[in-house]
């Protein structure tokens, strides 16, 4: 089970004070009292959406507060009161307080919302304390302090991109490239052997996205037959909204045919069923840092024909890494706005 972690404090706005004055005019000459209100404080809210995949972005911010209510104000003018925070996490995320360690709630559906520190009530001004016997009342009330919060959040990590291919191709060194994730890598096959699941962000706040990718284990013919390392590993990846295939089109794979390994890690996908061969690929040529050049053209031409996309790069250089991983982005953006 992978588990991703925040541990987050909020505190929403304070109310703003009542105000004390009294009413001056022309013609008027003992005014009575006109203090306004204080605005009450915003609230930190909690919102389950679909836009996010991890808590990563908590990991980055993990204070938040909820803005401040106005003071009251003379001629009965009450203070706005103050904006509310809204912080989405994303469904499945478990909510639990950090002191006592009680769970406070578990947002399974989107659109789930939970105020998670209330804002603080205005105070009253000076014009509510007005009777008969007193007409000049000096009363005005503080606003209360905004509630303050510690929780802590908690999700079970599901994979949206799986990485496949033959035993060797570079899955655990690109993980290892693109997230903390430290697999083992190995120049031997089937080294990895469970699935390492790392958090990938592109892009800064606020505008940070993150998504799961799995490094599976190697694939060979007869995967799906139990060969290799079998099938239980393919489960994993049923779950995924996106494959990366990597074909390795240095000569370090020991096969003369890029396009034949392509074939026979499609096929294994096929042959296990339950849509893995449905799901949308985008193919990766490794090692271009010491490329085949004549594996590269053919697989990029193969892969052309067969309209999927393509990108070449080297997890040890870093070459086209960048690129990989927004276009992973996009397209996982892409399939959420289809939802
Ligand atoms: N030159 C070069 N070597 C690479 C690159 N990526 C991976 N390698 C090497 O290829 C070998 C296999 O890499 P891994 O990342 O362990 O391959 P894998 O696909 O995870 O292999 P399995 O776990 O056995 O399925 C290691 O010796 C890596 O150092 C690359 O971009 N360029
Ligand atoms: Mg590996």
């Amino acid at each position: 089970m992978f588990i991703d972690e925040a541990r987050i404090r909020v505190k929403a706005g304070d109310g703003g004070n009542g105000c004390m004055a009294f009413r001056r005019e022309k013609f008027v000459p003992r005014g009575g009292p006109s203090g306004g209100d204080g605005g009450r404080g915003g609230d930190v809210i909690m919102v389950s959406s679909q836009r996010h995949n991890t808590l990563i972005h908590f990991r980055y911010n993990p204070e938040h507060k909820g803005q401040r209510g106005q003071h009251g104000m003379g001629s009965n003018c009450s203070g706005l009161d103050g904006e509310s925070t809204i912080l989405q996490v994303p469904v499945g995320t478990a909510l639990y307080d950090q002191v006592t360690g009680e769970l406070v709630h578990d947002f399974a559906e989107p659109d789930e919302r939970l105020i998670v520190a209330k804002g603080g009530r205005g105070g009253r001004g000076n014009q509510h304390f007005a009777t008969s016997t007193h007409q000049a009342p000096r009363e005005h009330e503080l606003g209360r302090a905004g509630e303050e919060r510690a929780y802590r959040l908690e999700l079970k990590l599901l994979a949206d991109v799986g990485l496949v291919g033959y035993p060797n191709a570079g899955k655990s060194t690109l993980i290892a490239r693109i997230s903390a994730a430290k697999p083992k890598i190995a120049d031997y096959p089937f080294t990895t052997l469970e699935p390492n699941l790392g958090v990938v962000t592109v892009g800064e706040e606020p505008n940070l996205e993150s998504f799961v990718v799995a490094d599976m284990p190697g694939l060979i013919e007869g995967a799906h037959l139990g060969s290799g390392l079998g099938t239980q590993f393919l489960r994993h990846i049923e779950r995924t909204r996106l494959l990366v295939h990597l074909v390795d089109v240095s000569d370090a794979s020991g096969r003369p045919d890029p396009i034949e390994d392509f074939k026979v890690i499609n096929k294994e996908l096929e042959s296990f069923g339950n849509g893995l061969d449905q799901k949308p690929m985008i193919v990766a040529a490794t090692k271009i840092d010491s490329a085949n050049p004549e594996k590269l053209k053919k697989l990029a031409a193969h892969v052309k024909r067969r309209k999927l996309e393509f990108h070449a790069i080297s997890a040890v250089t870093g070459q086209g890494i960048d690129e990989l991983k927004w276009a992973l982005a996009k397209r996982l953006r892409r399939f959420e706005q289809e939802d």
